[in-house]
């Protein structure tokens, strides 16, 4: 069991010689080079700054900016503050913003310039104290503020079972659920990945994920951070100019749709690959046909891990040999995870049956945010995590990823449930109801697409119920296509068959 703050422990692995460039951006109008004693200096300014406002321990400190390397900063000093951190998708509107806020009760957000007017009107109805700004030309009042303050910083103690961070999963019912994360879940992951991943001297990581969510906030940056780790840091995914700097790098890590767009272009080729190390695939299920194209193409196997926001990494392919990736599975549990396979009753399954995926382990979150019956719901009576997602494990022990029992649609790496889509549609004026599934889509993995009914006497327009959607919820929520029927299909129980749907329109973004 880890007892430190896991700030400390990222600072630990900070190499001797602090003037070593640690991050380098890569699509700033001229590049920036960030020295570890500049995220040392940096991030005990901005904890310095936290310290100065007397909040109490562990107050949340939410955060919704464009990603930079202040805003990664942000993350690190929240922790050496103390604080849980909670980060936004900088793509959620302001009723998702006000729910998040609402639950959360932050002590600080900080939020683009561009927002301060609706964002600080509503954390400030709240009852949030502080509203700060920060922009990813490293304009805002956060650093404004931050730069009268020291920049040497004791990082507060923290135990393992302390709070570090809250990250919003939205729920079945269309209500985000804020999963707990502790020091201890994130620390001892950062830790196993370390080791199972083989990060070593040299290694350097081209950093292109956002950094809202665990994969590119927690699983990326920790392994750079853990690992005294150069990165080559992109505020967006642009695939030529990531596969322009793989050369430099040894490590890259990707959403399913990442590795799709980079294999579209020619300039991917083994040359350009050659001095990487690791190719990483998850928070979605990557297809073997991209897998196989991967390795024909660039002479790399792609190791496909599996993770969750509640549990942070809980499988992966092996490292060594590369030989053992097998496309199409998520690997072992990693060292101390525990996963089993359960029938519907709970009960223990035969080797390659498929059954709920359920974990155990000291990544394990510690609940949802004052949510303690949501929470019960979740864990068997002996404690396992019901990850929701459908799958078996084989005789060799490699666990695959069949389908989820959650109706959850994952578009792109990012999770949409048709619940929350379903709300939205049916307030809409004419709609009498609608149901939204996921359908294959070349890029994104899965596409949104909502079929609704119209009340009686009203005429609905597939195309406006889209318009009247943007700008009400994130973007990638939106569907992609919106049919409007008679009627929506049920079984003899009442209930809409979206596996008929899905059936449907399973070609409608075929080729
Ligand atoms: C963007 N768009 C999407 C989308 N991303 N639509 C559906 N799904 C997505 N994921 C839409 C926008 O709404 C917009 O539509 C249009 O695409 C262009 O927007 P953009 O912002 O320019 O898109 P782009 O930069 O190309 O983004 C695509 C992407 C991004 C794949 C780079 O979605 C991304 O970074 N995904 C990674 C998500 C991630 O990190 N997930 C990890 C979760 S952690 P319009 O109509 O407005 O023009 C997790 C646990 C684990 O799951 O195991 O890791
Ligand atoms: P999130 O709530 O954003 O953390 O998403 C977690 C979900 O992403 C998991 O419950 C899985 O359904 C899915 N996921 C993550 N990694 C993989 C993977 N490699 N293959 C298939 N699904 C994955």
């Amino acid at each position: 069991m880890t007892k430190v703050n896991l700030f400390t422990a990222l600072r630990a692995a900070f190499p001797a010689d602090l003037d070593q460039v640690a991050i380098e951006t890569a699509d700033t109008p001229q590049p920036l080079y960030y020295t570890w004693r500049d995220l040392d200096r940096g991030t005990a300014m901005i904890a310095n700054l936290l310290a100065s406002l007397q909040l109490p321990p562990m107050s949340r400190v939410a955060v919704q900016v464009e990603k930079s390397v202040e805003a990664l900063m942000l993350y690190l000093a929240v922790l050496r503050a103390g604080h849980v951190y909670l980060p936004l998708n900088n793509a959620y509107q302001a009723a998702e913003v006000d729910y998040f806020v609402g639950n959360a009760e932050p002590a600080v957000v900080v939020c683009a310039g561009r927002h301060f007017g609706w964002v600080s009107t509503l954390a400030f109805q709240k009852g949030t104290k502080h509203v700060f700004t920060l922009d990813d030309d490293r304009s805002g009042s956060l650093l404004e503020r931050a730069a009268q303050h020291g920049d040497q910083h004791e990082p507060v103690r923290r135990r393992s079972d302390d709070l570090a961070a809250i990250l919003y999963t939205s729920g079945t019912t269309g209500r985000s659920k804020g999963a707990m994360l502790t020091h201890g879940n994130l620390l001892s992951n950062a830790l196993v990945l370390k080791d199972y991943w083989g990060w070593k001297p040299g290694d350097v990581l081209v950093h292109a994920l956002p950094i809202f969510h665990v994969h590119g906030l927690f699983v990326a940056s920790h392994g750079a951070l853990l690992n005294g780790s150069r990165m080559i840091w992109f505020s967006k995914f642009d695939p030529r100019a990531v596969i322009a700097r793989l050369p430099e790098a040894t490590v890259f890590m990707g959403v399913p749709t990442l590795y799709v767009r980079m294999l579209a272009e020619p300039a991917l080729t083994q040359q350009a690959c050659r001095g990487m190390r690791l190719f990483i695939s998850g928070s979605a299920p990557l297809l073997l046909e991209t897998f196989q194209d991967w390795q024909r193409r660039t002479g790399h196997t792609i190791l496909e891990r599996y993770g969750m926001s509640e549990t942070v990494m809980l499988t992966s392919n092996p490292y060594e040999p590369a030989s053992g990736r097998r496309g199409g599975t998520v690997g072992f549990p990693l060292p101390g995870v525990g996963v089993r396979v359960r029938d519907d009753k709970g009960l223990p399954l035969a080797t390659g049956e498929i059954g709920g995926i359920e974990v155990k382990g000291p990544n394990v979150f510690k609940g949802y945010w004052r949510m303690p019956e949501k929470t019960a719901d979740e864990f068997t009576n002996d404690l396992w995590f019901k990850t929701g997602d459908v799958g078996r494990i084989d005789a060799d022990g490699y666990v695959t990823i069949v389908g989820r029992s959650k109706d959850l649609i994952i578009s792109g790496g990012y999770n949409v449930y048709p619940a929350e889509i379903e709300g939205y549609l049916n307030d809409m004026p004419g709609v009498a109801e609608s149901a939204v599934v996921g359908v294959p889509h070349p890029d994104f993995g899965e596409a949104v697409v909502a079929v609704v009914v119209a009340k009686p006497g009203a005429a609905l327009d597939g195309k406006a119920l889209i318009a009247g959607l943007k700008g009400q919820i994130a973007n990638f929520k939106v569907p992609k296509a919106v049919f409007v029927v008679a009627d929506l299909p049920r079984n003899a129980m009442g209930k809409v068959q979206k596996n008929l749907l899905r059936e449907q329109h399973k070609g409608l973004f075929a080729g």
